[in-house]
């Protein structure tokens, strides 16, 4: 894990602090390795979300709290370590009540990462768009408390704490969201993020032109998916978070591909494209490697070790 190459090369909390502060909606595409984030950042986006279902999906996990901290945390360093941009960090429930939250914010600090995200439901969570999954909500004070630890644990003000709003995923309508959203602006979240299943972008509308904290809106649109960049800029929305599509996108390539593979006489037999291996050569930074064996070697012959 290096902080200060993620500092140095513009991928910490002031980083995404001034992204935020620059004026038109945030792109955000999840990852769940360091290659996935590289990928987000070759692609252009703004930034990269470490989520947990993709990240579960790796483990062949349920993404259902079964994965620790320690886990989570280090495929998000990974990741902060691979790129240049901001890393937001998935932090489920928050691992645990508000000491837990201090520590986790303390650790995903020292990581490099920009900021995390903790959403208002009890441990252990379900993800958000299982059909028919458990989406208990935790007592608004309770998760007030967690905020108020996480603020207070980070050491770099930029450092960013999304609280993630699940009223509508558990039914209960644009009023209380924004009911709790105001609650955890006061209790020291610096954006808040308005999650939903809905198959339409209404209800997030609703809460977007309800809204009048003075923190960011983020919104993950999965379920809405042909609303536009442009009406989510419109109700407010100032990052938008392509949650899983590299997860799905990997998955679905890698599944086509080994199928065919499986049934075919020769590597040739199998028609999905597959990247060369130039391709990931550039990614790893292979070349980096040889160029650097080129100046050791100028070295040694300077000082009298090779001819
Ligand atoms: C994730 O990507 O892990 C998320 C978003 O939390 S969702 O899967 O829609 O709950
Ligand atoms: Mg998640």
């Amino acid at each position: 894990m290096d902080l200060t190459r993620a500092v140095e090369t513009g991928g910490g909390p002031r980083a995404l602090r001034s992204a935020f502060d620059g004026g038109r909606i945030l792109r955000t595409a999840g990852a769940f390795d360091a290659m996935s984030a590289k990928l987000v950042e070759l692609s252009g986006f703004d930034a990269v979300w470490a989520g947990s279902f993709a990240i579960s999906a790796t483990h062949a996990l349920p993404d259902a709290s079964i994965l620790t901290m320690t886990e989570f945390l280090a495929a998000a360093s990974r990741m902060a370590d691979a790129c240049s941009i901001p890393v937001i960090a998935d932090c489920d429930t928050g691992f645990g009540g508000p000491s837990n939250v201090s520590h986790m914010v303390k650790k995903y600090e020292g990581a490099g990462i920009a900021a995390v995200c903790i959403e208002d439901k009890v441990f252990p969570k379900q993800n958000s768009l299982l059909e028919g999954g458990t989406q208990e909500l935790l007592p608004e004070k309770e998760f007030a408390a967690k905020l108020i630890a996480a603020r207070d644990a980070k050491s770099d003000p930029d450092f960013m704490v999304i609280a993630r709003v699940e009223a509508l995923i558990a039914g209960l309508g644009a009023g209380e969201a924004i009911r709790r959203a105001t609650a955890y602006e006061k209790a020291g979240a610096d954006a808040v993020l308005i999650h939903s299943k809905a198959g339409s972008p209404g209800e997030v509308f609703e809460f977007c032109d309800g809204w009048k904290g003075s923190v960011p809106v983020v919104a993950i649109p999965t379920s809405y998916p042909d609303v536009t960049l442009g009406q989510l800029e419109e109700h407010g929305v100032g990052m938008v978070i392509y949650a899983n599509q590299s997860l799905r996108a990997a998955h679905r390539a890698m599944a086509e591909h080994l199928g065919q593979l499986a049934s075919a006489e020769s590597l040739s037999g199998a028609g999905t494209p597959i990247s060369p291996m130039e391709d990931i050569f550039r990614l790893q930074e292979m070349y980096e490697i040889k160029k650097q064996e080129k100046d050791i070697e100028a070295n040694l012959k300077k000082l009298g070790y090779v001819n």
